[in-house]
């Protein structure tokens, strides 16, 4: 029998999305508990469920896990969807750790306060064509180019949780992100009407930030 999960987070994708689209991935049953930014303070003290004080926490069948990372690797690796070696960890490895690289490029021009809108835009629009964005991306590329000449997933022959964070992190970037990078964007329409989560995505209605 499936044990019993719940994944605690605030009501937008963020750091728990990932994990969703694992659940739905593999059609695990799971209560998505999405607490609204107001309820928060009064909930976050409450040590048993939260025990850094922060969300994501994923509770299976009563006991309580933190760490976004730790939790989609979990996740990953208990439904199939961390590949099937060693070869394969590394290669997805090397997806989350480059996506984190992109994110946190982009999430610090997001969250930079002395920009006002037009000088964050120009500071997009720069980091889309800068040499390191454009490096990250070919790498990528790549990578994905080396499992059925990129015209399928980054290993194997489905979705994985490589796939995943790379199709998470680009839909909350910018959709010109992958211009010039026409085997990144198809990867990202076949994770996005693949069959396993195409429903769920056409009715998702938490925003992807604040
Ligand atoms: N390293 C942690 C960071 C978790 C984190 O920063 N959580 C934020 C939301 S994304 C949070 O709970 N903020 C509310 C708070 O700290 O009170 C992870 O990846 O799970």
């Amino acid at each position: 029998m499936s044990p019993k999960y719940i994944l605690n987070y605030f009501n937008i994708q963020g750091k728990a999305e990932v994990a969703r689209l694992l659940f739905y991935c593999k059609g695990v049953e799971f209560t998505d508990n999405q607490i609204n930014f107001e309820d928060w303070p009064s909930q976050k003290s409450d040590d048993s469920r939260f025990p850094l004080g922060q969300m994501p926490t994923l509770e299976v069948d009563g006991h309580v896990f933190c760490q976004s990372a730790a939790i989609n690797a979990y996740l990953a690796e208990t439904f199939g969807l961390y590949g099937v070696n060693a070869s394969n960890r590394l290669t997805i490895n090397q997806v989350i750790e480059t996506m984190n690289d992109l994110w946190s490029d982009y999430y610090g021009i997001w969250k930079n306060e002395t920009f006002d809108n037009e000088q964050r835009k120009a500071a997009f629009a720069e980091l889309l064509v800068k040499n390191t964005t454009k490096l990250k991306l070919t790498f990528l590329e790549s990578l994905l180019k080396r499992n059925h000449d990129g015209h399928g997933f980054f290993v194997g022959e489905s979705i994985t949780l490589g796939d995943l964070v790379f199709y998470h992190t680009t839909g909350m970037a910018n959709k010109s992100l992958l211009n010039g990078f026409p085997l990144l964007t198809e990867l990202n329409d076949r994770v996005r009407y693949s069959p396993e989560l195409k429903s769920y995505l056409d009715s998702r209605a938490h925003s992807s930030m604040l």
